[in-house]
């Protein structure tokens, strides 16, 4: 399976996180990708190549365009405002504060596009995040071109990303962009399942109301875990969309087994959808040991369901989200490729 990757996604290099009330070295950083290519490299998966430069349209088919300028110009406005600190936000348009327009001052500004304000904006971050999203077109186009399955290795991740806002250490929604563009390619439908551990939020919103894609996420049950307002089994879609959103809310310490019913359950589905592609939102803070998840798959368990995964026989396009125990990172992402390409 081809890997698609660039350096770029270093200028996403944020100091600060908000976490437990202190601010520390964010969860998200530069070495998780230098340990999934260190292991593609080891078990000689298959070719890595850099990915082309896209039109920005392409964001913008799923992205609002305001929110677009606003993640071009956050870090200039910050630092022209004089703050010496990364850009974070720090008021919402809450249920309380119902004026939802975006104010002219950039501390304002960056609360209305913020859906969780552990996530710092830093110099380079629209730069890597742009770069990530090329990342994952260049990937599906792969596919699109008759690749059986290609891997994005995106970095930032961007599967809480919505169609305005920003947070979960995401900025540009990689796994909706493909999607998105795969239809406009001339796919009738896709299927997007989300195994990250943590809801695809900003996925299922993008989506929401429409028949063309299906969305699908297991995840932490949201009443114990990030990100805490959405992810809900009784959320099924809107509209034109009502039927083509499934949510598998899982509970704390989750065992493989468990997690596996709920997955091949989400492939039943995708099997009757029928879609001509699945795109995969390959997150493994599913792991055991992940730092800030709580599920019980051990590195074998990634092996067996890139395998059942395979079994849907489609083509395949797979996007790197989260997963946060770094030194083991590699082995459980490169797990879920090869039980695919074994499978
Ligand atoms: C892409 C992705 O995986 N984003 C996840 C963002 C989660 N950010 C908030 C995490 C809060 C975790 N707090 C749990 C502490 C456990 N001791
Ligand atoms: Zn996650």
């Amino acid at each position: 399976m081809k890997t698609v990757h660039t350096d770029a996604h270093r200028q996403r290099a944020s100091r600060t996180e908000l976490s437990g009330g202190e601010l520390v070295r964010p969860f998200e950083c530069p070495e998780r990708v230098d340990h999934i290519l260190a292991e593609l490299t080891a078990r000689d998966h298959g070719a890595i190549l850099a990915p082309e430069a896209h039109p920005l349209d392409r964001a913008a088919r799923v992205h609002a365009p305001d929110y677009l300028e606003f993640l071009r110009t956050c870090w200039d406005e910050w630092q022209a405002a004089g703050y010496r600190g990364e850009a974070m936000a720090t008021a919402w348009p809450s249920r309380a504060m119902t004026r939802a327009r975006p104010p002219k001052e950039i501390d304002g500004r960056i609360g209305y596009y913020c859906l969780a304000s552990e996530t710092s904006i830093s110099g380079g971050t629209y730069e890597a995040a742009v770069a990530a999203a090329d990342v994952a077109l260049t990937a599906g186009g792969l596919v699109r071109g008759g690749e059986r399955a290609a891997f994005a290795l995106c970095r930032p991740p961007g599967h809480h990303a919505a169609t305005d806002m920003f947070g979960g250490y995401c900025f540009l929604n990689n796994a909706a962009i493909a999607a998105q563009a795969m239809l406009d390619d001339g796919a009738a439908r896709v299927a997007v399942l989300d195994v990250d551990f943590h809801h695809g939020n900003g996925t299922q919103e993008i989506f929401y109301a429409r028949d063309d894609v299906l969305f699908l996420s297991l995840h932490g049950d949201p009443d114990a875990a990030f990100p805490y307002f959405l992810g809900g089994a009784d959320e099924t879609g809107a509209g034109a969309g009502i039927g083509y959103t499934a949510n598998y809310p899982l509970p704390r310490g989750c065992s493989y087994d468990r997690w596996a019913g709920a997955l091949d359950h989400a492939l039943g589905r995708v099997r009757d959808y029928a879609p001509d592609a699945l795109v995969v939102s390959l997150g493994v803070d599913t792991f055991k040991d992940d730092p800030i998840s709580f599920f019980r798959l051990d590195s074998a368990d990634f092996l067996d369901y890139g395998a059942r995964l395979a079994a849907l026989g489609l083509p395949t396009l797979f996007v790197m989200e989260g997963g946060y125990a770094v030194a083991e990172i590699g082995v459980n992402t490169v797990n879920v490729l090869e039980g695919f390409e074994n499978g």
